[in-house]
C-alpha cells in the first residue's frame, strides 16, 4: 500500500513498435503538418507504437508474472511483416497512421496476447482490435485538424519491416498534468513460430 493506502498501480499495455527507419519515413511525411497544426497534441516519435492489448491500471505486483507469459508468447510467434500506410482519424479527434502488411498474422498475435493475459487471470476491458498507430490528438473543440492532416497523409506508403519485438509498456497517463510518456517495462524478440519445447539441434 502507498501513503494514502490505495494499492500501487501501473498503467500498462502490450504493443509492437516500428523500427527507426520506418518512423523516419513517416515523420518526414508528417513534418509539414507539425508546422500547419501546432495545436495538435503530437505524440513523441519515440513513443509511437501499435497497441495489441490495453490492460489499464494493474496492481504493481501483477506485472512480474506477466513477464514469463509474454516471453513464451513472443518466442512462439513469428514477427509479422508490417508497413505504415495511409491515415485516418477516430471521432475527428485521434489522428492515426494505418497499418498494412501481414494483417491476419497481426490480428492472430493480438488475439493470442489478449487470450494469454486473460487466461492468466488478468481482467481488462477489451476494445475490438483496429490496427493503427496514433500520431496526435486534437484539442477539445477542434473537429477539423485530424481530418485535414489525415487527408494530407492518405497517400503515404512506407516500406515494410518485421515487427521484431513484443513490448510490455508502462504509461504515466492519468498521473499529473504533464505530457504522457511511455517506457518499456520489458520487450521480447518475436520468434520463429515454433511451439515452445521443440528440441533445438543441440538438444539431447
Ligand atoms: P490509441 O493509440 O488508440 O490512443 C496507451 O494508452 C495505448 O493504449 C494507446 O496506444 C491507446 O490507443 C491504447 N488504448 C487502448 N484502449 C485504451 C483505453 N481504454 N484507454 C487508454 N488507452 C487505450
Amino acid at each position: 500500500m502507498n501513503e494514502d493506502s490505495r494499492p500501487a498501480t501501473v498503467r500498462v499495455f502490450i504493443a509492437l513498435a516500428p523500427p527507426d527507419h520506418a518512423k523516419e519515413e513517416l515523420e518526414h511525411a508528417l513534418r509539414p503538418a507539425y508546422g500547419t497544426h501546432p495545436r495538435m497534441r503530437w505524440n513523441r516519435v519515440e513513443d509511437w507504437h501499435i497497441t495489441l492489448a490495453f490492460l489499464g491500471e494493474l496492481r504493481v505486483e501483477t506485472v512480474p508474472a506477466l513477464r514469463p507469459l509474454l516471453a513464451d508468447l513472443a518466442a512462439t510467434h513469428r514477427p509479422p511483416r508490417l508497413a505504415l500506410r495511409g491515415s485516418g482519424n477516430f471521432d475527428d479527434r485521434v489522428l492515426w497512421s494505418g497499418i498494412d502488411g501481414e494483417l491476419d498474422e497481426l490480428h492472430a498475435l493480438a488475439a493470442d496476447v489478449r487470450a494469454a493475459v486473460r487466461n492468466h487471470g488478468v481482467d481488462f476491458a477489451e476494445r475490438p482490435f483496429r490496427p493503427h498507430l496514433t500520431l496526435a490528438r486534437a484539442r477539445r473543440g477542434d473537429l477539423t485538424s485530424a481530418g485535414e492532416i489525415a487527408t494530407g497523409l492518405a497517400g503515404f506508403s512506407g516500406g515494410g519491416w518485421p515487427a521484431a519485438r513484443l513490448h510490455l509498456v508502462g504509461s504515466n497517463a492519468g498521473r499529473g498534468s504533464g505530457p504522457i510518456h511511455y517506457r518499456d517495462i520489458e520487450a521480447w524478440p518475436l520468434g520463429d513460430g515454433r511451439t515452445m519445447g521443440t528440441p533445438g539441434p543441440d538438444a539431447g
